[in-house]
């Protein structure tokens, strides 16, 4: 029995009462807000039942008699005679429709009553044959717009990238903020976490005034339109194509709200367990004593504090250890932004980059680094513009120059992602490599190789001794194409055999190594260097993601070589 189950049939209703009738309003109401209850309740309601019966239920926000009868019900038959009913005449998988950007149940039900569609894949046969568009209020541009969403739920799950969610969370926070009504704002659930995908976003409002609140939301032009609504959840769907949900919390309950709704939902049950086990409780509004009084609620610090645990960053709150490291004080002191004090992965002018050698530096420069590498493509990648050994020679010339120039305000370094052909050569001569101060080398081709060959070719890179940095390891790209298959171990041994450094990619699209293989390659005592892959100076920016996925894998300062100030980094590279 589960609370989220029978929060989706509440929910469900309230959609279908709201197709029956403008006069059902309230009733509509009612049923989003025990759905909204239910769907952030702790407490299963059954036990609820079990332990304190009908009255018990509805002293839960939104829980009058009628849904409290459904809850019953349900409880002890499994189902809801009015939702059966309901769905006689509603026939339709409003879950899985209204998961398609823009797709709100009035629409999905306009589609069944013109063409019968009650899933997705009635949908798509529609659409295949071209008769959404016929329908009235539907038209041409809106089949577009539904294909469109569809492709983009079957690539991705549904799941959008971190760099391209964690922006709009971002700016969607900003206005709030700058909203009379709104006292605080701040990004939750994994956004915050920086997990590398996001299903949804989640926003916590510290506000008194919901309705204004409401207001607020409904004006900002990243909000495509608002799906669910109550006091203290207001759902809405993005013109990006998630969902986001904005919580309203009371300012006394900020910390409890917020280590609640940032998850992991696994990490929150967990610390949720130690709290019982002292013999308190813990929810989205406070930590309480065993008589229910309050013990604290206002920061997240606190909270964890008063548990005997150590302050966890959201980075690591996903049920991998951390709980038990911060109970015995062992929690490692993470990588930081203000760490970095370089970027070894950029591209020029002279390659597939669009900034010049000194626009690189300068940038670099302003970001507070001591260095920057340069790594243009080799001849291989062809379609890049990718560099031969002669044009490697005049490459290097022009960084000696820029150098010169820069006198000292920032390093530049030769390098040069050098592809790693099918075979496991390299594609430049070594006299070219001998030459640079590091060589990055990168799979860009043959992705589809099999485990054993895959594993080889990589390994007989690493055993030239020319590798020092492995680019993006696996070459997957988040929502277009997989992993290569490699044999990681194997990969991660001969690295460690070969000193060779796992590159964490910043590019929201890779972020690779990921946070998991991150955790093993540390298990092999492997180093990492963690870069932007700049094709342009605005990219130097992106460097919060591999930190944040770095972050995720435990990563220490000491863990990676691009912190190193520039003689120690020189040192290491000449070790
Ligand atoms: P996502 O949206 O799939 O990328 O992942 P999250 O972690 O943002 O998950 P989401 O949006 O469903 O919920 C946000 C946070 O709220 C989640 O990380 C923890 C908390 N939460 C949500 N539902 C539950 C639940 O049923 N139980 C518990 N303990 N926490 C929950
Ligand atoms: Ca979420
Ligand atoms: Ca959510
Ligand atoms: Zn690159």
């Amino acid at each position: 029995m589960s609370n989220k189950r029978l929060a989706e049939i509440l929910e469900e209703i309230a959609s279908m009462l709201d197709l029956e009738g403008e006069n059902l309003f309230f009733e509509v109401r009612a049923y989003r807000k025990a759905a909204q209850t239910l769907e952030t309740m702790q407490q299963e309601v059954e036990e609820i039942f079990k332990k304190e019966g009908e009255e018990g239920l509805r002293k839960l926000p939104g829980v009058g008699k009628t849904i409290a009868s459904h809850i019953i019900e349900f409880v002890e038959k499994g189902k809801i005679k009015k939702y059966d009913e309901l769905k006689k005449k509603y026939p339709i998988d409003f879950a899985a429709l209204t998961k398609i950007q823009g797709m709100g149940a009035r629409k999905a039900f306009k589609l069944y009553k013109a063409l019968g569609v009650r899933n997705m894949d009635d949908l798509r046969k529609a659409i295949a044959k071209h008769r959404v568009r016929d329908i009235d209020g539907f038209g041409e541009k809106s089949e577009q717009d539904i294909t469109k969403g569809i492709e983009f739920l079957e690539k991705s799950g549904g799941r959008q990238l971190l760099g391209v969610a964690l922006p709009v969370a971002e700016a969607l926070v900003k206005q709030l903020k700058a909203s009379k009504t709104v006292e605080n704002a701040v990004v939750a659930g994994s956004a915050r976490r920086m997990k590398e995908t996001v299903g949804d976003l989640d926003i916590l409002i510290v506000s008194e005034d919901p309705s204004k609140v409401e207001e607020a939301i409904a004006k900002m032009g990243e909000v495509d339109s608002i799906i669910a609504k109550g006091p203290t959840k207001i759902s809405v769907v993005l013109k990006m194509g998630i969902n986001c949900d904005f919580r309203i919390i009371e300012k006394d309950s900020f910390g409890a709200g917020l280590q609640y709704f940032t998850g992991s939902k696994d990490h929150g049950v967990q610390v949720r367990q130690i709290a019982v086990r002292k013999g308190y409780s813990l929810n989205e509004y406070q930590l309480s004593d065993k008589n229910g009084k309050k013990i604290v609620s206002r920061t997240e610090e606190e909270i964890y504090g008063k548990l005997g645990l150590d302050y966890i960053v959201p980075e690591m709150r996903e049920a991998r250890g951390e709980v038990d490291l911060a109970i015995h004080h062992k929690l490692p002191k993470l990588i930081a932004p203000t760490d970095m004090k370089g970027d070894l992965h950029t591209h020029t002018k002279f390659t597939d980059g669009i900034n010049t050698i000194e626009e690189m530096a300068e940038k670099a420069a302003s970001l507070g680094y001591e260095y920057i590498g340069l790594t243009d493509h080799s001849k291989s990648e062809y379609q890049t513009g990718g560099m031969d050994d002669k044009k490697f020679v005049n490459y290097f010339a022009q960084i000696d120059k820029a150098n010169d120039k820069l006198d000292g305000k920032i390093k530049v370094l030769k390098s040069g992602e050098v592809d790693i052909l099918k075979d496991g050569t390299l594609d430049l001569s070594s006299k070219t490599l001998d030459k640079m101060d590091y060589a990055l080398c990168s799979i860009h081709s043959s992705f589809n190789l099999p485990k054993e060959d895959q594993t080889k070719r990589v390994m007989r890179a690493f055993e030239s001794g020319y590798v020092r940095i492995f680019g993006h390891p696996t070459a997957r790209l988040i929502n277009q194409r997989e992993p290569v298959q490699l044999d990681l171990d194997k990969v991660f041994e001969s690295a460690k055999e070969n000193n060779v450094v796992m590159e964490i990619n910043s590019r929201p699209e890779r972020l690779d190594l990921n946070d998991e293989n991150i955790i093993r390659a540390r298990g092999y005592g492997l180093k990492f260097a963690i870069d932007t892959d700049a094709h342009q100076t605005a990219h130097m920016e992106m460097m919060r993601y591999g930190i944040g996925t770095a972050q995720r894998g435990w990563i220490t300062k000491g863990d990676v070589i691009n912190t190193l100030a520039i003689d120690k980094f020189l040192k290491f590279l000449n070790r």
